[in-house]
C-alpha cells in the first residue's frame, strides 16, 4: 500500500512539472523568436540590403537575395522602406517562427511589437533593424499584417 501511494505521489508530480512546463511554454509563445537571427549594432553591420514594401504585397530587395546571398554569420543593416498606403511588417525568423509570429498577430492583430527582429512601417515610414545570421536554416522575410503573408509577402532564403 505504501509503494502504491509513493506510486501515486510520483506521478502526481511529474504531471504538476509536466503541466506547469507546457504553461511556461505557452506564456513564451507570445514573445516568440527563434534563436536563428539575433540582433546586432548598426555599427557592426558588414553590408545594407534596402528593402522596398508595396501595396501589391512584395518586397524588393536591392541588391536581391538571389544576388547576392545571405551568409552564415553575417551580419546586415537592413533598411526598410515602405512605399505603400497600408502598415507593412518586416519581420526575420526561421519558418517556424515566422508561423508562430503569424499565429500571434491573428490572435492580436493591434499588438506592438517590441521584437528586435521585427519593423512594422506606417504609409510612407522607414526604419532599419540590424541582425546576424546565427543558424545554417532556412530564413523568411515577411509581414504578417492580416492576410499580407497569404498574399505572398514574404521571400525565403536558405543560409549557408
Ligand atoms: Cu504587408
Amino acid at each position: 500500500m505504501k509503494t502504491f501511494q509513493q506510486t501515486v505521489l510520483v506521478i502526481t508530480l511529474l504531471s504538476s512539472v509536466h503541466g506547469y512546463a507546457k504553461d511556461h511554454h505557452h506564456h513564451q509563445d507570445k514573445h516568440y523568436h527563434s534563436d536563428a537571427s539575433k540582433a546586432a549594432k548598426p555599427e557592426q553591420a558588414q553590408r545594407v540590403i534596402e528593402v522596398i514594401a508595396t501595396d501589391d504585397m512584395r518586397f524588393q530587395f536591392k541588391p536581391s537575395l538571389a544576388e547576392k546571398p545571405i551568409r552564415h554569420g553575417e551580419i546586415i543593416t537592413f533598411e526598410v522602406e515602405n512605399e505603400g498606403k497600408v502598415t507593412h511588417e518586416f519581420s526575420i525568423d526561421d519558418g517556424h517562427g515566422t508561423k508562430m509570429h503569424r499565429a500571434m498577430m491573428q490572435k492580436n492583430p493591434k499588438m506592438k511589437h517590441t521584437d528586435s527582429n521585427t519593423l512594422v512601417l506606417k504609409a510612407g515610414e522607414s526604419g532599419s533593424i540590424t541582425r546576424q545570421f546565427t543558424k545554417r536554416r532556412a530564413m523568411v522575410f515577411s509581414c504578417n499584417e492580416a492576410g499580407h503573408y497569404e498574399a505572398g509577402m514574404y521571400n525565403k532564403q536558405q543560409i549557408k
